[in-house]
């Protein structure tokens, strides 16, 4: 096959990793394209603009941190931004450093395969360009290849059907309709309440209770703006310290059983009063200490039991079969108070599963629901998700589905072996969504840049990693796993919720602040593990 077009790096996506790998490696000297399936920047940002759409990491942690200058021109309107304000800083950030000009939109990369006679990445576009490229660098996203399941039927539907993640960009008009939403996770928790708002009814088809904590949403006010921008190196200082690479402040205590009962439990009032992420690091030893979860996980319980007026709703709401922090944590934004408006209706579809979807809506093995719109809240195939959506072809001819098929190897997330000259930004193997995923985004864009300059300046043209490092790599990866509560059920966090996908908790659990620290050193020991050559 032969290449259009030459770059010494391609980059796959425009979201948060791939605008800045963008603009730090075009700071290198080197000619970079970036292919990103989407009419627009933003990745996550552009895609999912549900009503309710907001994330929740605070806004001034939810940012790119490499500019000061940027940090003290934006100002964020919320706590937590919106969908929109999100998509708005990301276009301001391509403008400002001059991103677009070396980004193809509506472009998916569908083919890459690595040429070892010249070491070099052959990439085929969904435009039917073929070009070529030294390095490739994924920034294709943790949570970007949309799951949606198949239920006998789901074509058949009357009414309109939409993914979260899909929501189109005109809106979709609930108002005085019956909407169906299957799902409860971030998204689904997010979407209800606001539909709820307007439509007629609102039938929730919930297969797995899960535990929420209030966001407490707030404006900003100038004051708080400009203590932010006031202390802003010292909170980047700051998160690079931390486990989740927040700026939350540490623990009070470290474990929850150091403390007697009232001093515990006004601990967790107040962690409860501030709510968002920082509430699953009330005590250090939340995630391995089963007793300390058994606490925290009561206190949860109650309180979100207090919000909800019908018990028998509550029981369904809170039949939670897991541990605290075992799945994704959940931050809610007026979510079980929606369930006491007559018109939002909880269908416990794990006593009573989904059979068929039917042209008139939507069927249990116990009921038959009548709908006009219907909302697939039901995430993503994540982690590998969207690397393996590409023909990825490394040394050989092998497949990275192949090479994956049991489990998705990598050395430090950031490369697999027998795919030379391929690097992954916040891949399976590093802290990945476990963290405050803008950090470690920044974090493996600089390592990439200054390996890529490493690589120049020493007239290499060729980077895999070694087997054996990789194979030591993924027994930490396991190791930390088992000695957490994290993925200890299913969920998308242990690939649970797509079939045939392996098994476990691919991320890194051993803090973003360690992981940093590991690379580092790698690098500063001449890129140990690694296998570098012309
Ligand atoms: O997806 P999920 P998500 N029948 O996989 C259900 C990030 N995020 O899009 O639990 C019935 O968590 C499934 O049920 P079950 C965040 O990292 C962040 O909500 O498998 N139900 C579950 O309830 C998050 O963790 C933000 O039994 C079915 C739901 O669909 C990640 O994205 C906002 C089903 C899927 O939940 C994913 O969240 C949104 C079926 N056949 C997302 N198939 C913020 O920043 C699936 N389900 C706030």
């Amino acid at each position: 096959m032969s290449a259009d077009r030459d770059f010494d790096v391609v980059v796959i996506g425009a979201g948060a990793a791939g605008l800045y790998a963008l603009h730090r490696i075009r700071g290198l000297g080197l000619s970079v394209r970036v292919f990103e399936q989407g009419g627009g920047v933003g990745g996550t940002w552009y895609w999912n603009r549900y009503p309710g759409a907001r994330c929740d990491v605070e806004s001034w942690d939810y940012c790119y941190s490499f500019s000061e200058e940027l940090e003290q021109e934006w100002d964020w309107s919320e706590r937590y931004p919106t969908q929109a304000e999100l998509e708005r800083y990301f276009n301001h950030v391509a403008d400002r450093f001059d991103l677009r000009r070396d980004i193809e939109f509506d472009t998916r990369v569908e083919q890459a395969r690595f040429d070892e006679s010249r070491n070099r990445w052959i990439v085929r576009t969904s435009t039917g360009a073929t070009v070529s490229a030294r390095y490739l660098v994924s920034a294709a996203g943790c949570l970007s290849e949309v799951h949606k399941p198949r239920i006998t039927g789901a074509d058949t539907f009357a009414g309109e059907q939409h993914h979260t993640a899909r929501w189109p960009a005109a809106g979709v008009e609930v108002t005085n309709k019956r909407v169906g939403v299957i799902g409860t996770g971030s998204s689904g928790v997010q979407v209800i309440p606001q539909l709820a708002k307007r439509a007629e009814h609102v039938f929730v088809f919930q297969r797995t209770a899960q535990y929420a904590v209030p966001a407490h949403n707030r404006p900003l006010d100038d004051e708080t703006r400009n203590e932010l921008k006031r202390s802003f190196r010292q909170r980047q200082a700051f998160k690079r310290t931390t486990r989740m690479g927040m700026s939350n402040p540490p623990p009070a205590v470290s474990s929850a059983l150091e403390v007697d009962e009232a001093t515990r439990t006004d601990i967790l009032e107040a962690s409860w009063r501030r709510g968002g992420l920082a509430f699953p690091g009330t005590f250090d030893d939340i995630s391995t200490n089963a007793e300390s979860n058994r606490y925290v996980a009561r206190f949860v319980r109650d309180k979100i039991r207090a919000r909800i007026e019908a018990p028998e709703v509550a029981d369904a709401l809170l039949d939670i079969d897991h541990a605290f922090g075992a799945r994704r944590p959940i931050v809610d934004i007026d979510y079980f108070e929606a369930y006491n408006r007559d018109h939002v209706t909880l269908v416990d579809v794990g006593a009573a599963p989904i059979t068929e979807v039917t042209p008139r809506g939507l069927r249990t093995t116990e009921g038959r629901y009548d709908l006009d719109v219907l909302v697939y809240a039901t995430g993503f195939d994540g982690m590998t998700g969207a690397l393996l959506s590409m023909g990825i072809r490394g040394v050989g001819g092998l497949a990275l589905r192949d090479k994956w098929a049991d489990w998705p190897s990598t050395y430090m997330g950031l490369v697999a072996s027998g795919f030379p000259n391929l690097f992954m930004i916040t891949g399976p193997g590093s802290p990945a969504v476990f963290s405050n995923v803008m950090l470690s985004i920044e974090q493996h864009v600089e390592w990439i840049a200054d390996c890529l300059a490493h690589m120049v300046k020493h007239g290499l043209n060729r980077i895999d990693a070694n087997p054996e490092a990789e194979a030591q790599w993924t027994r930490r990866i396991h190791e930390l796993a088992a000695r957490s509560v994290v993925g200890k059920t299913n969920s998308w966090w242990t690939g649970a919720n797509i079939e045939g996908k392996p098994r476990g908790v691919t991320m890194y659990l051993g803090g973003a602040h360690n992981y940093r620290a590991a690379c580092d050193e790698i690098a500063a020991d001449g890129y140990r593990g690694f296998v570098l050559s012309r």
